[in-house]
């Protein structure tokens, strides 16, 4: 395969002060496009993302979602539409700067030996910059437990920087998806390691948001406590 073309999903609720900026920095790399999903941001990212649509023309999409929001349902809405263009590689990264662009490439180039690969902080030369030891612990006990009840062979299952080859994304079944937020991305790595995907891990840097705010709530903790057991029970089943 040459350069593949990349279209690189990026969920945004409330992230006025930071799209601009990811934007401007993803675009560097020639063989991106963007597909902006906003959940009717209270704070305006939608006009804001409209604007950029404009100013980078044929570069940026955007999905005004209306109805019940969240970051697992804004990806379904975002992988449908996606798999309905010519990308070859489909990404996912958040818009609070906290995946950098200047790490795309690599995950880009990996997909030519995986299906799915991960933005992993797990990994050796991976990293976490900012955050506090409550959320550093919180993050690695999730991780070691959802390896422990999913056998998942991977160090970073909750990692939200992703990129798909069009293939692997178009196996899974995407109306079968239940949860969102963390659990969303657990989910959908299961069921693609369930289908065979070959997986690969590529060190990131991970630094926390500067500009807004985190929307991880105690729902979100609690969904992904139970969800490693759901995702055994539903999904092996033939
Ligand atoms: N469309 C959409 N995006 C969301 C929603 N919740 C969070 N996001 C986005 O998902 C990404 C990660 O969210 P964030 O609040 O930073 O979570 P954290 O990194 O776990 O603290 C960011 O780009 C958010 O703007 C939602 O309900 N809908
Ligand atoms: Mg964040």
């Amino acid at each position: 395969m040459t350069t593949p073309n990349a279209l690189v999903i990026v969920p945004t609720y409330n992230e006025r002060a930071n799209l601009p900026v990811l934007v401007e920095q993803l675009l560097r790399h020639a063989m991106v496009r963007i597909l902006v999903v906003d959940d009717q941001s209270p704070d305006g990212t939608g006009d804001i993302a409209d604007d950029l649509a404009r100013q980078y023309p044929g570069r940026i999409e955007v999905m005004h979602r209306t109805g019940r929001r969240g970051l697992g349902r804004s990806y379904v809405d975002g992988f449908r539409a996606a798999l309905g263009s010519n990308a070859d590689v489909i990404c996912q990264m958040d818009a609070d700067l906290s995946h950098d662009p200047a790490h795309l490439p690599a995950l880009v180039a990996a997909t030519a030996e995986a299906d799915l690969v991960l933005g992993s902080r797990y990994v050796q030369h991976g990293a976490i910059v900012n955050w506090p030891l409550r959320r550093l612990l919180l993050s690695r006990f999730a991780n070691q437990y959802i390896r422990l009840v999913t056998r998942l062979d991977v160090r970073d299952c909750t990692t939200g920087y992703r990129c798909w080859r069009r293939a692997a994304l178009a196996d899974l079944p995407l109306d079968r998806i239940s949860s969102d937020g963390y659990s969303f991305l657990v989910e959908t790595l299961y069921m693609a390691a369930r289908r065979g995907a070959r997986l690969a891990e590529v060190p990131i840097t991970f630094v926390e948001r500067r500009e807004g705010e985190s929307k991880l709530s105690g729902a979100v903790i609690f969904e992904s406590i139970l969800m490693p057991w759901r995702l055994i029970a539903a999904h092996d089943r033939p």
